[in-house]
């Protein structure tokens, strides 16, 4: 009986507890996720891209599952961020553009999650011109935030300058408070990484990385915005609204002598060594070639291929640190890892850089979701989700009921099988204009063929596209008379989309041409 004893006192007393790792085998998930600032589908390995740049991106997609359709409903970074903490369209959540203040004691996903006995952090960009809530940790970047030896402000308020590479220091922040967590709670991760934002500055290991690589135009680089208003409008291309010296680096930009030198004024002696050598000889070349007409404005996109592959590059490389992070410490079975960025990215298609239009690329966001309990490795999901759906996603993966006052809807089923349909549309609406790139006000509806645009403000106007045989959205063909049964349709839908999202501003528009 000595021996049954013996064996009843070492279970009590913990000699037979499992390690720690084993014993967070919790029924509940931890979320990891990973929203960078302005990615292009065009850039991602996993979305056909060819340039090499996102290795670790493109394994985890290997490891789970690609959604080719998600969407945002407003292409802008503060009301991306505000529609993934509520899971509300712009107008509900009350942040439309990137001016607005975030209301940030209103009900967010994390706080439900934190609840329910979570622990939440936040960490990197941020965005929304207040203090996160709802979370036990976050270090935030202020605004924008900087690429080189960034500024993050903490919980007291405090602001801290870490010397370093912003990209890294964000890994590297998210690794330390992994490490210090209460290990007995299930966590939720928010990590904002600034990278690949404008000014695409890249870290010094990375600014060689494309320097060989010639890129090809993208076939509408030259596009005349024929029948397009709004793109005979707007001011985001490479030929006219990006700099030589703010967005490509160059000291000789005779429109802006000034900022490509103040952009270094924030690195250290080494970080300004590395930076000038690079932009020096590119500068060099530059005037040698005396480039002017055509040759100038396609210098200026293979440049900026280069910068913002490069800042990919260091992306792309942390988040497989956060991959390894999870590897090591056992918890990659048990987390789901999501990568998405607040919106997409124009790289040369129409001439354009930025986002902010309804146009494919940018209001496609990447979206990858690895989670080996659930979904299917290396699959593709081509179902319509929208980034409203993507709060009650997180909390019903976690076990928590979804608010009703929730708009979006969750989309776990399709996770699980990879085609249950969750909507048969998308909404949209953009509203900072007046304002920076001057794209105008619109609404609209896309659904998985076509797309309505309603334009509004001093002039409104429609646009409509067939994505399966105009994928470049090239030919708006509101004014085709063999498309006006469609149109009439699919105007009904959009004008019950604004009903049920309770989009007043829309639906008074509507109401008003009828
Ligand atoms: C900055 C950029 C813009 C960009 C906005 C919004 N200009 O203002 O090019 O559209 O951010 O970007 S810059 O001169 O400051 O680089 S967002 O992703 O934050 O919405
Ligand atoms: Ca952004």
């Amino acid at each position: 009986f000595k021996g049954a004893g013996f064996v009843l006192a070492c279970l009590f007393s913990g000699i037979f507890a499992k390690p720690l790792w084993a014993q967070q085998k919790q029924s509940r998930p931890n979320i990891v996720i990973i929203i960078s600032d302005d990615h292009a589908l065009s850039t991602i390995g996993a979305y056909g891209a060819k340039y090499g740049a996102s290795p670790h991106i493109d394994q985890l997609a290997k490891q789970g599952a690609t959604f080719t359709n998600a969407f945002v409903n407003n292409s802008l970074c503060a009301p991306s961020r505000a529609t993934l903490l509520t899971g509300k369209y712009s107008h509900v959540n009350g942040l439309r553009d990137n001016r607005d203040q975030f209301d940030a004691s209103q009900d967010v996903f994390p706080r439900r999650l934190q609840q329910a006995g979570f622990q939440t952090a936040w960490i990197g960009k941020w965005h929304l011109k207040n203090y996160p809530q709802g979370f036990d940790y976050w270090s935030i970047l202020p605004d924008q935030g900087q690429y080189y030896n960034p500024d993050l402000i903490g919980m007291k308020g405090d602001t801290v300058r870490k010397e370093g590479y912003c990209t890294d220091i964000i890994t590297n922040l998210t690794v330390d408070w992994l490490d210090k967590r209460d290990k007995t709670k299930p966590f939720c991760v928010i990590i904002g990484q600034k990278a690949p934002h404008r000014p695409w500055m890249p870290d010094a290991r990375d600014l060689r990385r494309f320097e060989q690589t010639k890129f090809a135009l993208p076939a509408n680089f030259y596009d005349d915005y024929k029948d397009r208003i709004a793109a005979q409008t707007q001011d985001m291309s490479i030929a006219k609204t990006m700099q030589l010296g703010y967005d490509l680096k160059m000291k000789n930009d005779p429109a802006d002598p000034k900022s490509a030198i103040n952009a270094t004024k924030r690195m250290n002696p080494v970080q300004q060594r590395a930076w000038n050598a690079y932009y020096d000889s590119v500068q060099n070349d530059m005037v040698k070639q005396q480039l002017s007409g055509k040759a100038l404005i396609e210098w200026k996109y293979q440049r900026y291929m280069k910068d913002y592959l490069a800042t990919t590059v260091s992306l792309d490389r942390n988040i497989g640190e956060i991959m390894d992070y999870l590897d090591k410490n056992h918890l990659s079975e048990n987390t789901i890892v999501v990568y998405t960025s607040d919106q997409g990215f124009y790289m040369g298609e129409h001439g354009w850089f930025d986002k902010r239009f309804m146009y494919e690329e940018s209001m496609h966001a990447p979206f990858i979701v690895r989670y080996p309990k659930m979904v299917k490795p290396n699959s593709k999901v081509s179902q319509l989700v929208s980034n409203v759906d993507f709060a009650p996603t997180f909390l019903d993966l976690a076990g928590v009921s979804i608010p009703k006052e929730i708009q979006g809807k969750s989309f776990v089923k399709l996770l699980k099988n990879g085609k249950e349909k969750i909507r048969e549309s998308v909404y949209y609406h953009y509203y900072e204009f007046p304002a920076e790139h001057s794209v105008r006000k619109h609404f609209g509806i896309r659904t998985d063929r076509y797309k309505l645009i309603r334009f509004y403000g001093k002039q409104d106007f429609w646009e409509f596209y067939d994505l399966k045989t105009d994928p470049h959205e090239m030919k708006n063909l509101y004014g085709d008379k063999s498309k006006q049964a469609l149109i009439t349709a699919l105007k009904a839908k959009l004008l019950a989309l604004t009903l049920e999202n309770k989009d007043q501003l829309a639906e008074g528009i509507l109401k008003k041409e009828n």
